[in-house]
């Protein structure tokens, strides 16, 4: 998954192996870590291959017209796009290890968590870009995590949001979790503090410290450097690079 990064000018890589599917991703795009976490939690064989989203390679958007990451390329050939709709997608169609719960109900929360818990993906994008940044965006990020903290406390009481194993409201809510670090750097130093948010320090712990979860995980100094990157005008996606997978 730290392969290099394909730009314009690329040569586009051969099939993937029989019986993979393949990924076009980039290594620091939270979207595409979703359908890692997924395709892992799941132990579905896949390959990677990482995209330059400022110099996008032409062939990319004859297999993702939507020039979006991630899409995810099946062994039809059809191309999804859409990390939310890849993730349902792939816990309908390998049954082994559900992710989402079997009851529709609670089902039907937790997406509706995942759609509040944007919010505060959106405003923490604001404070990252520095853009519209200011006590509203903080608002939203402090009282949309007390509203998780509170569910994980009082609604759930498991270790997981998915139970004792983390399902798909955990694994689509971690990207922005494994850099809230990110939000002490960029934002207020204030907007985290941990005794606010005592069930979701040891949730994330936890979540840290499973294999699957592992796979994709970086830490906050890489996540920083990166952003600094970003924010220089020159993201470094290549920083962490080596060739397996
Ligand atoms: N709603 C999409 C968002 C994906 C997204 O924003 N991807 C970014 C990279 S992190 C992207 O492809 N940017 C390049 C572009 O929009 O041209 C999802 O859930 O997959």
């Amino acid at each position: 998954m730290n392969s290099p990064h394909l730009a314009r000018g690329s040569r586009q890589p051969s099939p993937p192996p029989k019986g993979k599917l393949r990924l076009y991703s980039n290594r620091f795009c939270p979207y595409a870590q979703r359908v890692m976490l997924v395709l892992d939690a799941k132990k579905i064989a896949y390959d990677v291959v990482n995209i330059k989203l400022y110099s996008k390679p032409e062939w990319f958007y004859d297999v993702c017209p939507s020039g979006r990451i991630p899409a995810l390329e099946l062994e039809t050939g059809d191309v999804l796009y859409d990390s939310l709709v890849i993730a349902d997608y792939l816990d309908e169609k390998y049954r082994a290890h559900h992710l989402h719960s079997q009851d529709p109900l609670q089902k039907a929360k937790d997406k509706l968590l995942i759609e509040e818990f944007s919010r505060i993906v959106n405003a923490t994008s604001r404070c990252i870009q520095s853009i519209g940044r200011g006590l509203d965006s903080d608002d939203v990020i402090v009282n949309g995590l007390a509203r998780f903290e509170h569910e994980l406390a009082n609604n759930r009481g498991t270790p997981f949001f998915g139970g004792v194993k983390p399902g798909m409201l955990d694994l689509m809510i971690w990207p922005w979790c494994e850099r809230a670090e990110i939000l002490k750097f960029f934002g207020s130093v204030n907007l985290l503090n941990k005794d606010k948010y005592k069930k979701l320090m040891e949730w994330s712990r936890r979540m840290s410290e499973e294999p699957s979860v592992k796979r994709s995980m970086m830490d906050s100094d890489t996540h920083i450097k990166y952003l600094q990157s970003y924010r220089a005008g020159r993201p470094d996606y290549d920083m962490i690079l080596n060739s397996t997978n």
